[in-house]
């Protein structure tokens, strides 16, 4: 047989496959449905990198099995194609974002195809092209129908890099998720989506989904932040029993408020202070408050400071009338925007009463005995109430049930839930993203645009400057006319977020030749949920937290029967190169290309797959991917030294000799663990070392042994491997004469019979010497083993003469025959 030549057996099965739509999806919905799905790329400048190989290596595996065990597969690929980065590139070096961002989506296919990965191109996606970004307006429309898009002013966090507002999940550490650039705030007009609606069932759908990291999970769960508590309801008498409400987790500690704190931006501050002493310094506060982010605000090294307005609030149960303060640290988007201080029982409070000098009530103290007066600390255990009327002597853990009780009786507030997540804004002052089809009138006010006149395309006469929003510099598409009053209007100048367009392209591939609908109901229903998503923990937050909410939505809305997307979650590890994430900074990075070029996709694909469990970090070695080749070159080989098997009617012995029943043995139990592995597991590094040793005991198969048994074995050996390397199983299927596609042939089942070890070696003695060796089925009776040890040739001889007086057996290890 002729040498293994990657390079060349690859392409031609690439092509031909593309020929014979070999991976085109299988509509046969009396199979069962299987959606194996990995994260769509951004199609940067540089294309593929490891990371990107690696995922989609692992997903292809997942679907070619799934196919292989009889089921109907979605394999689909596309690109998640607007963002930064074109926009980037027009500003800095002139050229044109489309032109660019085609040219990238275009190299991004051209590599994933040299990776000989199965996805059904005719569904791809691109969320730039106008005929998907058209839905996302669509669906933008739906939410605003359904009253879960909505505009309003509000302090925004901004990147004055970008020159965007970013959204709260986009700022890490007070910086920019991007360029890393220290966020500021600023107070804009903006379009939000109403996912607080959804916090209580985003956080209970998690509960339903077992296939998902516990680490995602807790990551969502901290995300949401929910937290159990009570709103108390204080009256400012100066304002005509106003009402204030504050939020706390701890109404067990109401009675030991001894002032109360709002933010500065608290609506209610500005009549507060009027004609106090305090206005101007408090006024200048509230302007510098503004400008800082919520992390500068918050961070335990900031120096709490604060201010009194002057003003006092009445205190629900006790009628006492207390300070009201403001100050940095109480955020105005959480809560209530307004606390109550309890000094005695809480660290930050503490902290602030003795800067301040506010007074400290201990109402809490443990079960041992009182605390120190006066307090050097604040007492945040549990413990027993005192100094709280009625409530003295209760346990504190009661005491938050029956106060918020009491509260909610008389009408000064009661238990309620708060949450940490706040609503998403999707408004983007960008160009490269989904216009937001809204239009501003004089008359009419905010019209949305009528889905008849979907897509609102991009303009093309923009300028990039880098110091504005691009759209508003094209006079075409800011002027427009009001569709329902037909005069003169504006267009909203925003685009979207584009996690707004990674968070329903699942759907789309059901479907991505709609032009009516994003998908048709049937089809996204025939599909989802998807059964195996894979894609990096980068993701956690963000992309499938919002994905979870679209798709509760579109539940909601009748278009989806899930309402949970993705019902198993693999978040695969990195990609090392001597212990070091790989990149460009670091200089470490493996091309690919270069190694695809150098190897094959096969070889590059079977390292990367032996390497590691797909969640672990995966180290590259060379000398590993040298490995794979090697072996690659012995499975090939193997094939050819066998090759003379092929061409005739060849089927194993019906009463095999023993070496053949061994290997068929061998295979069997290959066949189980590889499917264990792959099926139950993902754990594809098993799975491979369990080919290896198959191929080890196929090379020490006796000459001698049953042909038949050999032919079915190599067959067998061949399709196992055809997941992970799909080229060199292809060509080695059509040399052994296979028919069809090695890739369309029925997953092997195991026998369970053929696993049992029924056969084993004992030594037959003669008065305790070992005379002869003899091969007995397991399941023999003593007297049968006795039977055919006395059959055997050499033991009749060497008793010829004499008597057998006795015949001892240890079943599985020996006979021993007393004769004198
Ligand atoms: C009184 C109290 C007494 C509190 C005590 C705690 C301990 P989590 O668990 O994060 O929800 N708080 C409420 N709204 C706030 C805001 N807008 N800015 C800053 N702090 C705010 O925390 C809830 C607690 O954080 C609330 O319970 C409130 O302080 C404070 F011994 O009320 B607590
Ligand atoms: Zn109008």
């Amino acid at each position: 047989m002729k040498e293994y030549t990657p390079k060349e057996i690859e392409s031609k099965w690439q092509a031909h496959w593309d020929k014979t739509r070999l991976y085109e999806t299988d509509e046969d919905t009396s199979k069962p449905k299987y959606y194996a799905l990995e994260q769509f790329p951004y199609p940067s400048g540089d294309g593929l990198h490891m990371g990107h190989m690696r995922v989609y290596s692992i997903g292809d595996v997942v679907a070619r099995f799934r196919r292989m065990n009889g089921y109907r597969v979605l394999h689909p690929m596309g690109a998640d194609a607007f963002g930064l980065p074109a926009e980037n590139a027009a500003i800095n070096r002139g050229v044109n974002p489309k032109e660019w961002t085609l040219k990238n989506m275009d190299r991004f296919v051209k590599e994933q195809s040299l990776m000989g990965v199965s996805y059904d191109w005719d569904r791809y996606v691109g969320t730039c092209l106008p005929e998907y970004y058209r839905f996302n307006q669509w669906l933008f429309l739906l939410f605003y129908e359904r009253g879960l898009a909505y505009r309003k002013q509000a302090s925004v966090n901004w990147c004055p890099t970008c020159y965007t507002v970013l959204a709260n999940e986009q700022v890490e550490n007070g910086k920019c998720w991007r360029c890393d650039s220290e966020v500021t705030k600023k107070e804009l007009e903006q379009w939000f989506l109403r996912i607080t609606d959804y916090a209580e069932r985003l956080l209970e759908g998690l509960d339903r989904l077992p296939r998902w990291p516990e680490k995602v999970k807790a990551m969502q769960r901290n995300w949401i932040g929910k937290s159990e508590g009570a709103h108390v309801t204080f009256a400012i008498p100066e304002l005509n029993d106003e009402p204030v409400t504050v939020f706390t987790t701890r109404p067990d500690t109401l009675y030991g408020v001894t002032y109360m704190v709002m933010a500065p931006e608290h609506p209610l501050v500005p009549r507060l202070i009027k004609g106090k002493e305090n206005e101007e310094v408090i006024t200048r506060f509230i302007e510098k408050m503004r400008k800082e982010t919520e992390i500068e605000r918050t961070s335990t090294e900031t120096e709490k400071v604060g201010y009194p307005t002057g003003a006092y609030a009445r205190h629900p149960l006790t009628g006492e009338e207390i300070p009201i303060w403001v100050a940095n640290y109480v955020l105005m988007d959480y809560g209530t925007g307004a606390v109550m201080g309890v000094p005695a029982h809480d660290e930050r409070d503490f902290q602030f009463a003795r800067k301040y000098h506010l007074p400290i009530r201990t109402v809490i103290q443990p079960a041992e005995g009182p605390l120190p007066e006066p307090l050097t600390e604040a007492y945040t255990e549990d413990g027993v109430l005192l100094n709280s009327a009625s409530f003295n002597g209760m346990n504190n853990r009661t005491a938050i049930g029956a106060i918020a009780g009491h509260l909610a009786e008389n009408n000064q507030g009661g238990p309620t839930v708060n949450y940490r997540l706040r609503d998403w804004l999707i408004s983007r002052q960008r160009y490269w993203g989904t216009p937001i089809p809204m239009i501003y009138c004089d008359r009419c006010g905010t019209v949305p645009v009528p889905k008849e006149d979907l897509p609102v395309l991009l303009p093309e006469d923009v300028v990039f400057d880098g110091k504005s929003n691009p759209l508003t510099t094209s006079e075409t598409f800011v002027h427009t006319s009001c569709p329902s009053c037909g005069g003169q209007a504006r267009r909203e100048t925003d685009t979207m977020d584009t996690f707004f367009d990674s968070s329903w392209y699942y759907m789309r591939y059901t479907d991505a030749k709609n032009k009516d609908m994003p998908f048709d109901p049937d089809k996204v229903n025939s599909w989802l949920p998807v059964d195996e998503y894979i894609g990096g923990i980068e993701h956690a937050v963000l992309h499938l937290l919002y994905s979870r909410f679209f798709t509760k939505v579109l539940h909601d809305a009748g278009m989806v029967a899930v309402d949970e997307p993705f019902n198993s979650l693999l978040t695969q590890g990195m990609v090392l190169k001597e212990g070091f994430k790989m990149s460009k900074s670091k200089g470490n990075v493996v091309s690919p290309l270069e190694i695809v070029d150098k190897y094959g996709a096969d070889t590059a694909r079977l390292f990367i797959l032996f390497a590691a469990p797909p969640d672990r970090d995966l180290d590259w070695s060379d000398t590993g991917v040298e490995g794979s080749y090697r072996f690659l070159n012995r499975v090939w080989r193997l094939i050819g030294q066998h090759e003379s098997l092929f061409g005739r009617n060849l089927t194993p012995a019906p009463e095999p000799d023993r070496d053949a029943r061994e290997l068929h043995r061998v295979l069997h139990q290959t066949i189980k663990k590889v499917t264990h592995e792959i099926g139950e597991r993902s754990h594809f590094n098993t799975a491979i070392s369990a080919i290896m040793e198959l191929v080890n005991a196929l090379y020490s198969y006796p000459e001698h042994a049953d042909r038949g048994t050999l032919r079915e074995a190599l067959e067998k050996l061949v399709i196992l491997l055809a997941p992970f390397v799909p080229h060199i199983t292809e060509e080695l299927w059509q040399i052994m004469g296979g028919e069809g596609s090695v890739h369309a042939q029925d997953w092997p089942s195991f026998d369970p019979e053929a696993l049992v070890l029924n056969e084993v070696e004992i030594a037959v003695q003669i008065n305790g010497k070992v005379r002869e060796k003899l091969v007995v089925s397991t399941s023999a009776s003593r007297e049968e083993v006795e039977k055919q040890a006395l059959a055997q040739e050499r033991i009749q001889d060497l008793v010829d003469g004499k008597t057998v007086r006795k015949v001892i057996v240890v079943p599985g290890k020996l006979v021993n025959i007393v004769a004198k």
